[in-house]
């Protein structure tokens, strides 16, 4: 392709365009901060990024809420974007670069243009289908995937909730002829799809054979409208799916398109893989688009044994969360505590225990015993490293480890939570120095020998210190902001979103005489926490 000539593709990263039939809870955040922490990772790269979220807001899933509040759909879906999903984004600090609305028309056109392309290419056609359909998941079960009630009523296996037998005269996407292509390509890339969990399940299903997709509806109208024939609108997942590309320019912008499509990596939660990792790449391969570098599925956060989901809550909101524990905390926890891929709960307990061990004893007392003692003994003074040795060379290594760790495991394996622990490793590292070397002590030696030690040690410290405010910036970027400031950093070194991840371990960055600060508590003691 273009972009590739030109070597400037850009890293595009995209959370899934999620329904607005109510407000998000704690499972869209989850998705949309892991995909801000890659994002912000790649950014620190220095590389061109692009980060896309959105909302999907065509489907009878949509026009039943709508209709069930006595309003019409575009009227729902303008109010809880406007009021309840892109206010969040912004209350946790996503930097998203575009929010795509699939009732947009720079998506709805190129949407019609996209299928209709399709139609003559002979890989649509007409025909009949009647089976079970999970409203909750607009989509098509097949009869063996449900499970039964107590009564014997065939239930969908994530909704819990009876599907509804649907007959109708729909358009077909030749679906089942891409299978044989799409082993290959799963075979030849075996990153595509992670984790291997999820890998597996999606090789299995396609090997099973491919049923061919229904792609249109007839028996409600809340749609975009198939082209040809305006008495279907076309099934939202086809439509949904396409933001992807709509988003990018896809018959719009043909430069901005080049360099930007296809999708580095799709972050997904488990329950929607399939249509990631089987129906979109079998969409493009069938225009002889690119397919996307990766699918990325995040297990479930539980609630009760369950998946959390919009009709069991926990009754916890985000922001219930971030005004108890902060928003940079919130970002990290669930990174932090859960194995990207791997089903986890919320635990208010586990959270407050992380929050006080790891954050505020482990990093944030360090940050500020550093400060207060630059403070008392160099009147704030930044003092130079005159006097390093085989400790001192242990913290630069240590350093230099982590910065090697976390950017192949958060930047590249997307192993969010191995990643923060290498980095929080060298924090304890960094600590364990302190302990040892016993700075209190050593400023209590006026010889020159002495003197020098102590500013080595604290050059040592507040150096080590500038390194991690680098790495923990794209996890919790207003406390590393905060950090970058107290150590002096800037001016010195300029903005902390300027400095670049790869250069995080390059020793000695901190100018002796930088003026540290001491500023406010990164972590502060948790009250209370809210009765319910
Ligand atoms: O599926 N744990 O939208 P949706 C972890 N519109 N992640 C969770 C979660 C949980 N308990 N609950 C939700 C749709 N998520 C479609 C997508 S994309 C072209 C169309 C996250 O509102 C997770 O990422 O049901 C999941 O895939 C997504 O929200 C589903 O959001």
């Amino acid at each position: 392709t273009g972009s590739e000539k030109q070597g400037t593709k850009t890293y595009y990263v995209s959370t899934p365009i999620y329904y607005v039939n109510d407000a998000p809870h704690l499972g869209h955040a989850y998705t949309t901060v892991a995909g801000d922490v890659l994002t912000r990772w790649h950014r620190q790269r220095g590389e061109k990024v692009w980060y896309l979220t959105g909302t999907d807001e065509h489907g009878q899933k949509i026009m039943r809420t709508a209709e069930a509040n006595n309003v019409t759909p575009q009227a729902w879906c303008d109010k809880l974007v406007e009021e309840a999903w892109k206010p969040l984004w912004e209350h946790l600090n996503i930097a998203n670069d575009d929010f795509i609305r699939t009732t947009e028309k720079r998506h709805t056109d190129r949407v019609q243009e996209f299928v209709q392309d399709l139609y003559d290419k002979d890989e649509i056609y007409k025909g009949g289908y009647e089976g079970p359909y999970c409203v909750g998941c607009e989509e098509y079960k097949l009869p063996g995937d449900l499970i039964e009630a107590e009564d014997g009523t065939k239930l969908c296996p994530i909704h819990k909730k009876p599907v509804e037998i649907l007959k109708e005269e729909n358009y077909f996407f030749k679906l089942s002829a891409y299978g044989p292509k799409l082993l290959e390509f799963y075979e030849a890339n075996p990153g595509f799809i992670q984790p291997e969990s999820a890998r597996n399940e999606v090789v299995n299903f396609v090997k099973q054979g491919l049923q061919d997709l229904s792609i249109s509806r007839s028996t409600f109208d809340w749609g975009v409208p198939v082209p040809w024939d305006d008495k279907h609108v076309i099934y939202v997942w086809v439509d949904a799916l396409l933001n992807y590309a709509t988003a990018v320019g896809y018959g719009a912008d043909e430069e901005k398109f080049a360099s930007t499509f296809p999708a580095n990596v799709h972050l997904v939660g488990k329950d929607i893989l399939r249509f990631h990792a089987v129906i979109w790449p079998a969409m493009l391969l069938a225009q002889g688009l690119p397919v996307p570098g990766k699918v990325a599925a995040n297990g479930w956060l539980m609630v009760g044994g369950e998946k959390m989901s919009k009709s069991n809550l926990t009754g916890i909101k985000p922001q219930d969360l971030t005004s108890h524990f902060g928003v940079d905390a919130y970002r990290w926890y669930f990174l932090r505590a859960i194995a990207f891929g791997a089903d986890g709960s919320f635990s208010w307990e586990d959270f407050s225990a992380r929050y006080t061990s790891e954050l505020a004893n482990d990093y944030g007392n360090l940050a500020s015993r550093v400060a207060a003692m630059v403070g008392k003994y160099y009147a704030g003074a930044l003092p130079g490293a005159t006097a390093a040795g085989d400790a001192e060379q242990a913290v630069q290594d240590g350093l230099a480890k982590a910065v090697a760790s976390a950017d192949r495991l958060i930047g590249e394996e997307l192993d969010f939570q191995a990643g923060i622990l290498a980095i929080f490793d060298f924090v304890k590292q960094v600590n364990g120095y302190i302990t040892t070397e016993e700075p209190w002590k050593v400023a209590k030696d006026t010889s020159e020998a002495g003197q020098a030690r102590l500013a080595t040690i604290l050059y040592t410290a507040a150096e080590a210190l500038r390194g991690v405010a680098v790495l923990l910036n794209p996890i919790m970027p207003e406390t590393s902001q905060a950090l970058w400031e107290s150590l002096g950093a800037e001016p010195a070194l300029g903005p902390l979103p300027t400095q670049q991840v790869q250069d995080a371990g390059t020793w000695g960055q901190l100018p002796a005489g930088a003026t540290v600060t001491k500023g406010a508590v990164l972590f502060p003691r948790l009250e209370e926490k809210p009765t319910a």
